[in-house]
């Protein structure tokens, strides 16, 4: 009797022990990348749970576009990407009530959160970005990235570690955070930057009307020193891959020459509205892949802007691409500046057109002009000087 309680009581503890052990385990959740969510509308919970479904159309329950803004940023990039965001609240943001989805590769502080959460009409939203989204793949050789780092220290950015884990971050990673996974389309809006005019019409309904998945403001050429094995990488992946391309594409904004060689011209990504659903895609995704095989983000300095527009340019059918330019827009040093009076007048423009830089050599948006077979506003000759 005794030694069969002792063993029963050895079972007893055994199970709760074991019964303990299954539901802490349970209970112990993973790493949260969802810092806080900052709920400004007034029906808190049936917010929540109506955005979780999805509506036939497409559109949140509250008729807005499945749309968000989204701002990479540390805690020290507050200030200067306040003056950003205000400029984008007051000229369109405050008529349509999008989210703001923040992300970090380190939590915000709450000085960060406080500010921005004041700040914006939608709701603000919160995220620190997964480590293994923004640190060394295992294929890498910190060795190998660190000896490129020095021996790029006279290029822009060249010796910077954190710069390239950013331009990796925004070339594949950005659009799979959870907090962006609730988005189909998204408004990159980076510190320092501003808007000149008045944006007067729903920017993602546009998209989603006029089947864009991808649009800018702003071109330019490359610094060729910081991807030099690009093309190859690319042209590569595409004779493994040639299903990726798209008929009707784009090749000849980023090639002259049939795709022997890589003009530089790329959209500059500090501004981006685009479609998530094609960086989710397949084409995209596996070219993303076979990028970041190759090491270049971090043997090279691949950037995001050139990643992503070698990819909608190859990938995409050209009707997908739009330039807005009536979106006047400053990211130093360049201007997207409008120079047609009317558009000037009918958007409240306040940058002086002569800073305009669409239409000098250094960009490439005349080009894509001519690639696509676009009309040129009155008077472009007069601002290429
Ligand atoms: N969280 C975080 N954001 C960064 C880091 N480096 C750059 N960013 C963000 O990435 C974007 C591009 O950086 P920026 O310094 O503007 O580069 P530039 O426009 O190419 O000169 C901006 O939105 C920055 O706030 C970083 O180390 N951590
Ligand atoms: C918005 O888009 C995301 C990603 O495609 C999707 O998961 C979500 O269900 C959509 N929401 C609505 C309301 O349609
Ligand atoms: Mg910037």
């Amino acid at each position: 009797m005794a030694r069969l309680n002792g063993k029963a009581t050895r079972i007893a503890v055994f199970s709760l022990v074991i019964i303990g052990l299954i539901f802490f385990l349970s209970n112990t959740s993973g790493p949260t990348y969802v810092q806080s969510v900052n709920k400004t509308k007034s029906n808190d919970a049936n917010v929540v749970d109506q955005s979780q479904k999805s509506s036939v159309n497409g559109l949140f329950p509250d008729g807005r576009e499945n749309a968000t803004f989204v701002s990479l940023a540390r805690n020290e990039d507050l200030w200067e990407l306040v003056s950003a965001i205000r400029s984008v609240e007051d000229r369109f943001n405050v008529k349509y009530k999008y989210d703001w989805v923040f992300l970090n590769n380190e939590p915000f502080n709450d000085e960060f959160k406080t500010v921005m959460k004041t700040l914006v009409s939608g709701e603000a939203k919160f995220g620190v970005i997964p480590k293994e989204h923004w640190s060394y793949p295992e294929w890498i050789s910190q060795e190998k990235a660190a000896q490129t780092r020095h021996d790029m220290k006279n290029i822009i950015y060249g010796s910077s570690e954190s710069y390239r884990h950013m331009c990796r971050y925004e070339s594949g990673f950005f659009y799979r955070h959870p907090l962006m996974l609730n988005y189909k389309y998204y408004w990159r809006v980076e510190p320092s930057t501003l808007l000149h005019c008045d944006v007067n019409f729903d920017v993602f309904k546009f998209m989603r009307e006029n089947n864009k998945d991808y649009a800018f403001t702003i071109t330019i050429h490359e610094f060729v020193d910081t991807i030099k094995t690009l093309w190859q990488t690319t042209k590569d992946f595409i004779k493994e891959n040639p299903e990726v391309i798209a008929k009707d594409n784009l090749e000849k904004f980023v090639s002259n020459d049939g795709m022997e060689s890589y003009n530089l011209c790329h959209y500059w990504t500090n501004f981006e509205v685009a479609n998530m659903d094609f960086w989710r895609g397949e084409a995209y995704s596996k070219y993303f892949e076979y990028l970041d095989k190759n090491g270049g983000f971090f043997y090279e300095r691949w950037g995001d802007a050139p990643v992503h527009s070698i990819a909608a340019s190859l990938f995409l059918p050209q009707d997908r691409v739009h330039y807005f330019k009536e979106i006047g827009y400053f990211h130093g040093p360049y201007h997207n500046c409008p120079i047609e009076d009317s558009v000037r007048e009918e958007n409240k423009c306040m940058c002086k057109p002569n800073d305009d830089f669409t239409w000098k050599d250094y960009s490439c948006t005349r080009l894509y002009h001519d690639v696509k077979g676009l009309q040129k506003p009155k008077g472009w000759e007069k601002h290429t000087g």
